[in-house]
C-alpha cells in the first residue's frame, strides 16, 4: 500500500524492534485503504535523519504522523517540532518500565508543540485516529469512520 499511492499518513518508529507492535497500525490503514510510508530513524540514533524526514513530509504529500518510539520516547515531540502536520504518538510498551516511561515521554509536552497520544501499544487506534483527523477535510472519509463505528456496535 505505502508505494502504491502518494502516502496520506508518515509512520515514523524509533527502532525495528517497534514493528510487531505497530503492524496493528499498518493493517488498520490496509483496511481503510489509506496510503502510507513506513520510516525507521531514532531521534537519538538518528536525529539529523528524523529532522530531515519530518520536515519533507508536508511536501511529500503527507497530512497526519503517527510516530511510535519507546523509554525515553522523544521522537513524536521532535517530528512536532519541525512539521506543521498534527503528530499522533503511540507509547510502546517497554519491558523495565511497562511502557509507563514513554506514555510521560510523550504526553508531557512543552507548551506550544502538541503530539497527540494514544494507549501503550495503542497502534490500530492511532491508524483510526488519523483517518479521523484525515476525515476533517474529507467527506469520504468521514463516511468510512461512520460506517466503521456501526460495525462496532453491530458486531
Ligand atoms: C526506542 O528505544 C525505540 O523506539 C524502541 O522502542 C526502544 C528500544 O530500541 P532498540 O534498542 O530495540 O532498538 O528508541
Amino acid at each position: 500500500m505505502a508505494d502504491e499511492a502518494t502516502p496520506l499518513v508518515g509512520i515514523i518508529m524509533g527502532s525495528k524492534s517497534d514493528l510487531p507492535n505497530m503492524q496493528a497500525c499498518m493493517d488498520q490503514l490496509d483496511a481503510f485503504g489509506i496510503p502510507y510510508e513506513v520510516k525507521i530513524a531514532s531521534a537519538h540514533r538518528k536525529p539529523l535523519e528524523v529532522h530531515a524526514w519530518a520536515e519533507g513530509a508536508e511536501g511529500r504529500g503527507m497530512r497526519v504522523i503517527i510516530a511510535a518510539a519507546g523509554k525515553a520516547a522523544h521522537l513524536g515531540g521532535v517530528v512536532a517540532a519541525y512539521t506543521p502536520l498534527p503528530v499522533i504518538a503511540v507509547p510502546m510498551k517497554t519491558s523495565d518500565l511497562g511502557g509507563l516511561d514513554s506514555l510521560l515521554s510523550m504526553v508531557q509536552m512543552p507548551s506550544g508543540v502538541p503530539v497527540a497520544c494514544v494507549a501503550i501499544n495503542g497502534a490500530k487506534n492511532a491508524a483510526i485516529l488519523a483517518l479521523q483527523m484525515l476525515g476533517t477535510g474529507n467527506e469520504a472519509y468521514r463516511d468510512q469512520m461512520r460506517a466503521f463505528k456501526k460495525d462496532m456496535a453491530d458486531a
